[in-house]
Parts: structure tokens; C-alpha cells; sequence
């Protein structure tokens, strides 16, 4: 028998509607205790709403409220699922909350409504990761992209290869079994053929990921540079509002500033930081540090340069950031043409004034073109890190079955690595699972979800 859970499943704070959710076994009969109305809810049919009241215990009526009810196992968590819609005051959600509680149900931990889900067989482990992705989706595109998870295509593709490899270790099984008698069922080619598909689809699954965690988080892009050169006024200027305290002194800037900014539909991340520079200031000489850590998880650096210092001011500084963080794509901006008047010197670097918005046109088109080149690859599935480490250890168990099959080795080597790829297969939708796996995948969704 499952507990009765209860949590607020809209966002916390005042709306026009809260929804209370309960879940389990006794929810309908814990829900029938606090509604007064015309129907007995332990006698309705499913799929039903009802106007009423809630009311406590002792009889006192809270809020006039809708309640929507779900008999198991037609409900989002399989179980008996009661919604309850009041007015989205915090003082009316609390109370019938606390009341659902002081009648037995328990306040429900974070994805917990998720997890029965999963676990009475409603979503396997791919959707439900789906689910988080989509509420956190910070653009349409990886929006879409969790919807056609949540649907069940990733799913039923990851099968497909499952059921394939199956057929294949059973095949090689099956000769092992007549190996005295020396014949082959089974054209190795076609089996390193049937491999290689597979292997295939989740190499480029692999290579997505880079772009996927783009999508699912935003384009990352970090203004530095030295103090004072207007890193901070490019930043307001970028997001069109005063977000960043600008001064003429230089260290203004101490910790960091992040916002989300759309390139053409694609969100992208924008970074302020402090100024580089030796500084003796023990709070700047953190905010120093943190833009190490910022760089090193940025897609693409803007270089600020102060023009006005001359226009090789900041070369060094670039040749040092290209030593340092290689493989990082880097644009120079020279600032302050409004009082440098200078030339440009070549195409990859684009003249502005922070100040006055001049190049910024030029320099968001430039900024679109990186985060829509490094998007371009996905397909459709945004993959996640769990995701990632088992399709990469189902990748080795696959190049190993067929090497063992280039270098001859007996059947029962090479089906030993395709069994392994079947079970990670098997991790990844959740036909194989444990509780610490369980809490790590679902510790991450908000309560009530
Ligand atoms: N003329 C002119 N002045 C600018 C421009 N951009 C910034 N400034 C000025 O330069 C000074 C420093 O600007 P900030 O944006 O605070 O510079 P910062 O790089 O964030 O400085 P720190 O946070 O100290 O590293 C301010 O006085 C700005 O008004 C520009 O395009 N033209
Ligand atoms: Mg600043």
C-alpha cells in the first residue's frame, strides 16, 4: 500500500490558482474528509471535477475550491491522484496542505510524484528525465526536443537497437551450442554490419552532447578583459538594461553577472566579470579566480579592448587566454571607438562603443552565427550526463565485440560484450535500476513534480 502524498504542484508564491496534488492509494478517501459538496468523491467516477469547499476538521471552510479526480492506474503517478484547485493565496495553500497532512498524507519529497510514475510503470527513465528537461527548458527548440522524449521517441529508438542486439548474442549463442559440430549459422559480417548500426547511432548520439547541454542551458559566452574597458557597459548595452554597476574606477566589477540573452530564438548566457589584472584587492583577487572557473565553462569569450589605450592593448592578454584555454572560440572587440578612431584591423575582430551602441548590430549577428554553428548537430535528442556515461560505456562494450570478431575470438567473447551493452541499454530506460540512481535522477526535480 503506497503512502498518500501531498505537495503544491504549482509555483510557490501568490497566483490566481494553486494546485494541491495528492497521490496514493488512500488519496481520494484522505481528499473525501476535507470536500463538501454534493458528491461523495469515494463514489465518482474517474476523470471528474467538482466545485465545493474545503473545509478542516472542525468543520471550518477554507476555500471554495474545484477538485479534479484520477483513479489508478489513469492518472500522471498510476495511483488514485486527487487535485485540488483553491485561490493561489499562500495562506489557503498552506492550510490544505497541513490539513491533508494532519489527515494522514505525508508532504511528498522532490520528483517523488514523478518517481511512482516510473516505478508503476507509467514513464521508464528516459521520460522522466524528460519531464525535468522540459519545465527547465530555457528555449523552444530544447522544449521541443523534451517533448519528443517525453513521447517516447529516444525510447523506442534505444529499444529498437536493444531488441537488434538481443537477436545478435542469441545468434552467436545458438552456434556456440553446435560448436563441435562446426557449423556457422551466422555470417560474421552481418553481425559486425548489424554492430556497426548501432554503434553508429550512438556515436552521433555522443557527438551531440556538447550541443545538447547548449540547448538544455544556453550558449555560454563571458566578456573579460582588463579593468575599465567596459565590460560591464557592454554588458547593460547587451541586455538593454542597467543590470551592472559602471564606474570609471577600475575593479568596479568584483564578483560575476549572468544573464539569459536570445540570439534569434537561441539563449545564450552572458557573463559579466571583474577586470583581469595583478591585484593586491583581496575581494577582486576572488573575483580574479572566478573567471578562470567562468572561461573554462564558456562556449566563447568577448575580449574587451579600450581602444583609447591603443589597439594592441590587449594582444597579449589574447595570447595568453589561446595558451591557456585552447580550444575556446575568441572574438576581440575593440570599445571606445567613440574616442579612439581607429581602423579595423581584421575580420574576426568588430569595433564597438559600448557606451553609445555602436557595432553591437554586427557584433550579436557574430554571436548568433557561433551559437547557431554549434547547435546546427542535434538531431533531435538532447542527451544528459547520465546519459552520456552509459552511451559511452555501450560504445566500448561494442568496439570490444567487434574487435574480438576482427581478431577471430570465439563466439562466446564477442556475445559477452554484446550482454554488456544490452544491460547498460537496459540502465539507461530503467528496466535496471537501483535506489541511489533512483535519488540522483530524481533529486533534481522541483517538489510537486
Ligand atoms: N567613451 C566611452 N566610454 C566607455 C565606453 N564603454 C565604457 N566606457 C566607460 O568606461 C568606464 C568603465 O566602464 P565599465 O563598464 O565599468 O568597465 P568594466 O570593464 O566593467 O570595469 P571593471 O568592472 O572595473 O573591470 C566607464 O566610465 C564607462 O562609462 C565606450 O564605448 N565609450
Ligand atoms: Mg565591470
Amino acid at each position: 500500500m503506497s503512502e498518500t502524498i501531498v505537495a503544491l504542484a504549482t509555483p510557490p508564491g501568490l497566483s490566481g490558482i494553486a494546485v494541491v496534488r495528492l497521490s496514493g492509494d488512500n488519496a481520494i478517501d484522505v481528499a473525501q474528509k476535507h470536500f463538501q459538496s454534493k458528491i461523495d468523491l469515494t463514489k465518482s467516477e474517474s476523470h471528474r471535477i467538482y466545485y465545493g469547499q474545503f473545509v478542516k476538521k472542525d468543520g471550518l471552510i477554507i476555500d471554495t475550491v474545484t477538485v479534479s479526480i484520477f483513479r489508478e492506474p489513469n492518472s500522471y503517478t498510476g495511483e488514485n491522484v486527487i487535485e485540488v484547485s483553491s485561490h493561489g493565496a499562500i495562506i489557503v495553500y498552506n492550510e490544505i496542505i497541513n490539513t491533508f497532512i494532519e489527515s494522514g498524507a505525508r508532504l511528498a519529497k522532490p520528483g517523488e510524484f514523478t518517481q511512482r510514475a516510473f516505478l508503476n510503470g507509467k514513464l521508464d527513465l528516459l521520460q522522466a528525465e524528460a519531464v525535468a528537461d522540459l519545465i527547465n527548458s530555457v528555449s523552444f527548440l530544447s522544449e521541443q526536443a523534451s517533448e519528443r522524449q517525453l513521447e517516447g521517441s529516444f525510447t523506442n529508438r534505444v529499444k529498437k537497437f536493444k531488441q537488434e542486439l538481443i537477436e545478435i548474442a542469441g545468434l552467436l549463442e545458438l552456434e556456440l551450442d553446435f560448436s563441435e559440430e562446426d557449423i556457422e549459422f551466422i555470417d560474421k559480417n552481418e553481425i559486425k554490419r548489424k554492430i556497426y548500426e548501432v554503434y553508429d547511432y550512438i556515436q552521433v548520439l555522443l557527438d551531440d552532447y556538447n550541443s545538447s547541454q547548449i540547448l538544455r542551458t544556453g550558449f555560454y559566452i563571458s566578456i573579460i578583459g582588463f579593468p575599465n574597458t567596459g565590460k560591464s557597459t557592454l554588458f547593460n548595452t547587451m541586455l538593454d538594461k542597467k543590470r551592472a554597476i559602471v564606474s570609471d574606477i577600475p575593479g568596479t566589477t568584483r564578483d560575476y553577472l549572468e544573464e539569459y540573452i536570445y540570439l534569434n530564438g537561441i539563449p545564450a548566457k552572458l557573463f559579466d566579470t571583474a577586470g583581469i589584472r595583478k591585484s593586491s584587492d583581496i575581494i577582486e583577487l576572488q573575483g580574479i579566480k572566478l573567471v578562470d572557473s567562468i572561461i573554462k565553462q564558456s562556449n566563447l569569450l568577448l575580449v574587451l579592448n579600450d581602444s583609447n589605450l591603443g589597439i594592441e592593448y590587449s594582444d597579449n592578454l589574447i595570447k595568453d587566454l589561446k595558451s591557456n584555454y585552447g580550444d575556446k572560440e575568441i572574438i576581440l572587440l575593440q570599445n571606445k571607438i567613440d574616442i579612439s578612431k581607429i581602423q579595423e584591423r581584421n575580420e574576426s575582430e568588430v569595433l564597438i562603443s559600448a557606451k553609445y551602441g555602436i557595432g553591437i548590430d554586427k557584433l550579436k549577428e557574430k554571436l548568433y552565427d557561433s551559437a547557431h554553428k554549434s547547435i546546427s548537430r542535434v538531431n533531435d535528442q538532447l542527451i544528459n550526463q547520465r546519459q552520456y556515461n552509459l552511451l559511452y560505456e555501450i560504445k566500448i562494450n561494442l568496439m570490444d565485440a567487434l574487435n574480438s570478431i576482427d581478431n577471430n575470438m570465439e563466439n562466446e567473447f564477442i556475445s559477452i560484450d554484446v550482454r554488456k551493452a544490452i544491460k547498460k541499454i537496459g540502465e539507461l530506460t530503467g528496466e535496471i535500476y537501483n535506489e541511489e540512481i533512483l535519488n540522483s535522477i530524481f533529486s533534481k526535480f522541483c517538489i510537486g513534480k
